[in-house]
């Protein structure tokens, strides 16, 4: 690490015509570019972009640019335009190279060049111009300005041809076009949503600005506008975009005190989810911060405050955090000059000047909003006051749950056939859907170490219900008692009774619904039991073939005519008859114990979740309440929706 920071010192200090020189700190770059860049991999391929446009963004932070294109051709070559004043072409004096060539092969560790508005550092942004310069295969940068065109090229870092002018303009601003270096990253293919996600980010970061994201590579050709006068008030328009609001307006407010300034847009829906999305200097801080402590201490200070006051909250009443958050949906951004990125991402910001500032401007900002707009003030407080009701609710019901657990076990559901064996490494629990395939199963079961639990009727959409509901519904409990573990913060993985939880359901829409909202129940109540690999669908055979006295089963199209043939063998003529099971219901037990749970013979097919936020959202739109963004989400993701009841 020193040897890089040597290198570059040194450039800053003795950059005076040095070319050697300057070639060694972007040498440093080429040799360890994941130090600039954060990886080598998708993301430091983005991350390319980003710093090149965080240049157009000052320009527009200072004021003078409100346009900026960024399109994806060919090649996976990247062009970003914006309408500034254009990068200065002048000769500098200590350097004796025109200022642009300065800004392209000098490493400018954090800080930014030409300064104006807030100096942004830490984390990775800032790098500047010549790390993406360093790590492209060509880059060609044209400046429009005082009416002529100022053209550059470089190659891996080096110039291939120096500043020269090339035309003339009647506009102004700056145009990088490169093509990252295949040498350098592991992939090379941009993906335009994320770029056109981290773009809409900026755009409603900065309102007012637009900006235009182009897909030119062919066969993918795409583009969008995005423009948002409103700022961060439309961000949470957007995010709320498919929920209700409780009350109509976006609340917003702001303040500045020194160097910092901060501004916070919030709004309820009717929904329990809480989507914080906090930045500092326009980076994405998802771990949270100071900037998010302050806003929750005040917002609970504040809703405890009126509620007293307004007597929806009588005597002792209290409403704690949480409740005061269900169902927000709230943007915070706030920028400041020596920004310090915390935790293991650099996702954290640590500065607590930070807290104090976000606290003092809601405490008294939205105090005066809610004298002012009482109806919106008791929607908030009524809100508050259910949620403290239902989580009381599910406190209870939770506790009562971990009591009959504690007096010498719980007593079984009546449904549960449970096996003989207690270890619950050895045993496995098959969740079946309806009546008669649990009889069956529960005939066809080694019950030495198979347990069966029968579900039936329509199951409680769980992303609909909230906490409480889920606690007290009477088809899940039983399924809470089967396993053992208790849910939600009490759950337990060390009391699991069973390590495989087999889901046995029809391959029709009824077994896929069972099968999807078990799972979000899972996911959402569980989760410790899909990160440890406990859940499994099981496979039932779709087709049965028979020739005389012989009977085999098929799982697919291609798998059933393979059988037929070998049932034919050499007899042409032999007549196998071909039946579709048309449900579990429809299997005896034998049948279903070979093929379906004979753990010789059956296929299981685990559950994964690795991302879990993804799924996490994919059951929120599958699930949710509202069916235009459900059906966009399937028709979008047709190909994948088939997996997606897993
Ligand atoms: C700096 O102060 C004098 C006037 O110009 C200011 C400036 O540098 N503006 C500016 C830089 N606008 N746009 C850029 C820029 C745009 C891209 C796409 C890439 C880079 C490295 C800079």
């Amino acid at each position: 690490m020193s040897e890089e920071l040597n290198s570059t010192t040194q450039v800053e200090h003795e950059y005076g015509g040095s070319e050697i020189q300057v070639l060694e700190g972007l040498e440093a770059v080429r040799k360890r570019p994941g130090m600039y860049i954060g990886s080598t991999s998708e993301s430091g391929l983005h991350h390319l972009v980003y710093e090149i446009v965080d240049n157009s963004i000052d320009e527009a932070l200072a004021g003078y640019c409100d346009e900026i294109t960024v399109s994806i051709g060919d090649g996976d070559i990247i062009t970003v335009v914006d309408n500034g004043r254009g990068i200065p072409v002048d000769i500098q004096p200590q350097t004796g190279l025109p200022a642009l060539e300065v800004v392209f092969t000098i490493l400018h560790a954090g800080g930014k060049f030409g300064g104006g508005g807030y100096k942004v550092s830490g984390g990775l942004h800032g790098v500047g111009a010549s790390v993406v310069n360093a790590l492209s295969e060509w880059l060609e940068v044209r400046v429009h300005k005082e009416g002529k065109i100022y053209e550059m090229k470089f190659s891996r870092g080096k110039v291939t041809q120096p500043m020269q002018i090339v035309g003339d303009t009647d506009r102004h601003g700056t145009e990088v076009v490169f093509k990252p270096d295949p040498e350098m990253f592991e992939i090379t293919e941009y993906n335009y949503d994320t770029l056109h996600t981290r773009m809409r980010e900026e755009a409603f970061l900065n309102a007012g600005l637009r900006i235009h994201t182009i897909d030119n590579r062919s066969g993918k050709e795409q583009r969008d506008t995005m423009h948002y006068a409103g700022g961060i008030r439309e961000f949470v328009s957007f995010i709320n975009r498919s929920k209700d609001p409780i009350h109509p307006d976006v609340i917003y407010m702001s303040g500045m005190k020194d160097d910092s300034m901060a501004e916070v847009a919030f709004q309820y829906n009717d929904g329990y989810n809480e989507t914080i999305v906090s930045f500092a200097n326009n980076v994405h801080t998802p771990e949270g911060g100071m900037h998010e402590e302050g806003f929750k201490r005040a917002l609970t200070t504040v809703l405890n405050n009126y509620g007293k006051k307004m007597k929806i909250l009588k005597d002792d009443d209290k409403v704690s955090g949480e409740d005061c958050r269900e169902g927000i949906a709230c943007v915070i951004s706030v920028k400041l000059t020596e920004a310090q990125f915390e935790g293991q991402t650099k996702a954290k910001l640590g500065n607590s000047e930070i807290r104090t500032l976000v606290n003092s401007i809601v405490t008294e900002k939205l105090t005066e909003y809610l004298e002012e707009n009482p109806a919106v003030g008791k929607a908030i407080l009524d809100k508050a006051l259910m949620a403290n009701r239902a989580r009381e609710a599910a406190r209870k019901a939770r506790e009562s749950i971990r009591r009959k657990t504690a007096l010498g076990g719980a007593a079984m559901p009546d449904k549960l056939r449970d096996c003989n064996e207690v270890n619950p490494e050895l045993t496995e629990i098959y969740i079946v859907e309806g009546d008669s395939a649990g009889g069956s199963a529960t005939q066809g079961r080694d019950s030495r170490f198979q347990a069966i639990l029968p579900l039936w009727g329509k199951m409680l959409n769980v992303e609909k219900a909230r906490a409480d509901k889920v606690y007290g519904n009477d088809k899940l409990t039983p399924v809470i008692t089967a396993l053992g573990a208790g849910i939600g913060d009490d759950f337990d993985l060390d009391k699991l009774r069973y390590h495989k939880i087999i889901i046995m359901a029809d391959a029709d829409v009824d077994g896929s619904h069972i099968r999807t909202l078990l799972l979000t129940f899972f996911f959402r109540f569980m989760r410790p039991l899909i990160e440890h690999g406990y859940v499994y669908a099981a496979v039932p055979p779709l087709y049965k073939l028979t020739r005389g006295k012989t009977t085999r089963v098929a799982f697919d199209d291609i798998e059933r005519e393979k059988i037929a043939a070998e049932l034919r063998g050499d007899n042409p003529n032999a007549k196998v008859d071909i039946s579709r099971y048309k449900g579990l219901g429809e299997m005896n037990p034998h049948e279903l114990w070979e093929t379906t749970m004979d753990p010789e013979r059956r296929t299981l097919k685990r559950i994964e979740l690795d991302d879990a936020v993804a799924a996490d959202q994919t059951f929120t739109i599958l699930m949710g309440e509202k069916v235009e963004p459900r059906k966009e989400f399937i028709e979008r993701n047709a190909k994948y929706a088939v997996n997606l009841d897993y």
